[in-house]
């Protein structure tokens, strides 16, 4: 049985990785630690809390004594390091709980990991590290990172003292970096959540700029997937980029969403743009897949299909989050764009 501690848990991909692997594998023990922001969601978890092999415990990954404790306690043998503020508008909004909770509690983590010992430390980083691409050109994990927004500069921090800590002290690191996730139980300020849920209350859809912004989305299962064989036969001190070369300008998702749910362009609204707005992500998965066998298993079609109709489906899942203190964050946001 293989020892895990996933910080973050309860939030949008930990959560998918919390419930898919322990469907899937047998021989993981997992601790959750999480703190519960306004994107933790023990909903989430509702099919693995009962399960033997699953602890959850409420706490910030910048407690140290708490952190100790843990590793003391579990002995752990992996760490899946999703904990972090993940939200670039709400970075723009105030950025000091992003260095706080990005750089130093994955300082946290990084030192009890050195002085306990683990077998693998993950973390899960993003794409937007590297900053922005023009019209062509792919990120590759040699690619300079220039990162440009509050969230993107503290999750590069984070990535680097994660690197430090194995070339310093010889800690087994791994770094994922990812590309635009969607999914269920996606908290409903992402692009692809927001506008469903929108469109399904028949409010505006507000998109930023032209419209004209590419993402490379990628289903969150496979983006867990990816993770769980880095964790187990990564090599120590690489990254690996993870990405399903699905590249798709905002508008288009928009449209499309509008489309699925049979609701009209109408709801449309250009609004102003995103501060330091990154134009396009595309990410090169190559060495991932080559390396270590991986591949997305999910068509964009049929998993966006699959994700609408969840949302469709569980309403009193995000019901209960935008009538509640989403609402001022909504109108902050966007009440005067
Ligand atoms: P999320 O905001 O949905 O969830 C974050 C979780 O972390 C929440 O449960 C929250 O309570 C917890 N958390 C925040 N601060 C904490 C702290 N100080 N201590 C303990 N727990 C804390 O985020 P997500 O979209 O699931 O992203 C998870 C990870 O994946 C993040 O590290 C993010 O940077 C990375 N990532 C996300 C994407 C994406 O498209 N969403 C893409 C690439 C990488
Ligand atoms: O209301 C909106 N209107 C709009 O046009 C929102 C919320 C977003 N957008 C645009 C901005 C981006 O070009 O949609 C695109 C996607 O936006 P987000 O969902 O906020 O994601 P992004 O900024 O690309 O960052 C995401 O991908 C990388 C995650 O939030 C990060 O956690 C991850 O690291």
């Amino acid at each position: 049985m293989k020892k895990l501690l996933v910080t973050g848990g309860a939030g949008f991909i930990g959560s998918n990785y919390v419930n898919h692997v322990l469907r899937e594998r047998e021989d993981y023990f997992i601790v959750n630690l999480d703190k519960l922001t306004y994107a933790g969601n023990l909903e989430n978890l509702r099919e693995s809390e009962k399960n033997e092999r699953y602890r959850f415990v409420k706490g910030d990954v910048c407690n140290a004594e708490l952190v100790d404790y843990l590793f003391q306690t579990y002995e752990f043998d992996y760490v899946v390091h999703f904990a972090a503020e993940s939200h670039v508008d709400r970075s723009i909004l105030g950025a000091q709980v992003f260095f706080q909770s990005n750089v130093i509690g994955t300082n946290v983590l990084l030192e009890a990991a050195r002085r306990r010992g683990v077998e693998r430390f993950l973390q899960v980083g993003t794409d937007e590290v590297y900053g922005s691409l023009g019209e062509t050109g792919v990120f590759t994990e040699e690619t300079p990172i220039t990162p440009n927004s509050p969230y993107s500069t503290s999750k590069a921090a984070a990535d680097m003292a994660a690197l430090a800590y194995h070339r310093t002290y010889d800690l087994p690191v791994v770094v994922t970096r990812c590309s635009n996730n969607y999914g269920p139980l996606q908290f409903p300020e992402k692009l692809i959540p927001l506008m469903i849920i929108n469109a399904l209350n028949d409010k505006e859809l507000p998109v930023y700029g032209d419209g004209m912004n590419v993402r490379d989305w990628i289903y969150v299962i496979d983006h867990n997937e990816a993770v769980d064989l880095v964790l187990e036969k990564g090599r120590v001190g690489e990254v690996y980029n993870v990405g399903a070369s699905t590249e798709k300008p905002n508008i288009e998702i928009v449209k499309l969403i509008l489309e699925k749910l049979g609701k009209p362009e109408s709801l449309i609204k250009y609004v102003k743009d995103r501060p330091g707005h990154d134009r396009r992500y595309a990410i090169d998965s190559s060495k991932l897949q080559s390396e270590l066998g991986w591949k997305p298993k999910h068509s964009f079609e049929e998993a966006m299909e699959r994700t609408v109709k969840w949302y469709v489906e569980n309403k009193t899942w995000w019901e209960r989050i935008v009538s509640g203190d989403y609402r001022n964050y909504y109108e902050e946001q966007y009440g005067s764009r």
